[in-house]
């Protein structure tokens, strides 16, 4: 029986980094665990998981509230979060920030306080055929109560957007562009500055999706200049229930308060009530404090990596994969753009990708089937669902040779 996988690694000590993830070491099914899930949800370093306990065992208290020790210590820690997030994605200032529970919610925020306020009757809206469901729907119900029209930025066979199609898109009557940075189900890395030069010649702001990148690729929104981001804290080795809204601060003043509580309000009588200044405005109701410090250990550790290793790391990953399922007969890769993260979606003949992620499960090894919330995606392929492996830079070229030889196992069976 196979207890360890053996790690090589010429970037850095992939070794060191292992012991860092106390998941990692764990048999599956009597196999020592492949974690190739990681577009799903990270795992989390024993120093976001350590952060999360001390804060309950040494500082649990509100925010914002308190005039005790507690109340201040734990204040003091979520707002040093928000420098950390603010340094790492460069924002201007920390009034840019907001916390909230995860991309979805960061996206939701938007149009239910930009795009309600700005978006009219026969008004546009203007996604990508490579989006999450979660850059889809809140859009569609914008757009379904203003009666405004929801237009899609077309993808070739590669799995890439085609650019020029963008000339036939935007109108007068565009109002915004939110756009996926990283394609969850094909990997695709999208050129977002160039589409935010597009967008800005036309006056359009841009709310970039970077769930799938912030992990991967240096997100800098001074240098990007896009006016919103979103991410999620659990896909940058952070805790689950915690994510990302970064705003440009002029358009965030601008915008009316999405949900009312407590910490978002200044003064509050039956007849009236004044809202807090940024980024509290957005910020009602006691949040995911123990969540919010966690992140910022999982951005100081991914910093002490850094991102350039990580990515040189993941590319070698990809590469290795791809080549070597490439080699496998009746297997096609959905997703073959030119700029890709460690993402690779395939379908093999007639066989259901469920089937395939159960018996790679017997052989300890975690991907993804099913649409990965991109259905239409899956609909321009015309396929029901894709098998997807992702990689992180704790993953090894064992792992990549123990995929390929489980599938090949897999489809014998199968076939
Ligand atoms: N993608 C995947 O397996 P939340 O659930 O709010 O943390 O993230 C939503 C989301 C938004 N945009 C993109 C590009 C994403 O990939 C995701 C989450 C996971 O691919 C779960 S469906």
């Amino acid at each position: 029986m196979e207890t360890s996988i053996k790690l090589n690694n010429e970037v850095f000590d992939i070794e060191k980094i292992r012991s860092d993830f106390p998941i990692l070491h764990q048999l599956v099914h009597k196999k020592p665990l492949c974690y190739l899930d990681n577009a799903a949800s990270t795992q989390k370093p024993k120093v976001v998981i350590d952060s999360i306990s001390d804060f309950y065992s040494t500082t649990n208290s509100n925010i914002h509230r308190g005039v005790h020790f507690l109340s201040e210590k734990a204040t003091q820690n979520y707002e040093n979060t928000r420098t950390t997030v603010k340094d790492f994605l460069n924002a201007k200032s920390e009034k840019e920030i907001i916390f909230t529970s995860g991309t979805t919610s960061s996206i939701n925020l938007i149009a239910n306080t930009y795009g309600r306020k700005n978006v009219n009757k026969g008004d546009e809206i203007i996604v990508t055929n490579m989006e999450h469901h979660s850059n889809i729907v809140p859009w569609q119900i914008l757009c379904e109560e203003k009666n405004a029209n929801l237009r899609v930025l077309p993808i070739n066979n590669n799995g890439e957007l085609i650019l020029e199609k963008f000339n036939e898109l935007i109108t007068e009557r565009t109002k915004l562009i939110s756009v996926v940075h990283v394609s969850n189900s094909l990997g695709t890395i999208n050129p977002i500055k160039k589409i935010i030069e597009i967008a800005h010649k036309n006056n359009i702001p841009v709310l970039v999706d970077a769930a799938q990148s912030i992990q991967h690729l240096e997100v800098d929104v001074q240098k990007l200049d896009c006016d919103f981001l979103a991410f999620s804290g659990h896909k940058i080795y952070g805790p689950t229930g915690v994510g990302v809204l970064y705003g440009k601060e002029n358009l965030l003043e601008e915008m009316p308060p999405f949900m009312g509580g407590g910490d978002m309000i200044s003064k509050v009588t039956f007849e009236e009530t004044t809202f807090n200044d940024l980024p509290f405005k957005f910020e009602a109701g006691t949040g995911n404090i123990a969540g919010v410090i966690g992140l910022a250990a999982a951005i100081d550790y991914v910093k002490s990596i850094g991102l350039e290793n990580i990515n040189k790391h993941e590319a070698k990953l990809l590469n290795s994969a791809t080549e070597k399922l490439s080699e496998i007969k009746g297997l096609k890769i959905i997703g073959t753009a030119k700029e890709k993260t460690s993402v690779l979606s395939f379908v093999v003949g007639n066989i259901h990708p469920h089937d395939i992620g159960t018996f790679l499960d017997f052989e300890g090894i975690a991907i993804r089937t099913g649409h990965h919330c991109t259905q239409p995606v899956m609909d321009y392929y015309k396929i029901p669902a894709t098998s997807r492996a992702s990689f992180a830079f704790y993953n090894t070229f064992d792992e990549v040779d123990h995929l390929t030889s489980a599938l090949k196992k897999t489809i014998e069976v199968l076939s």
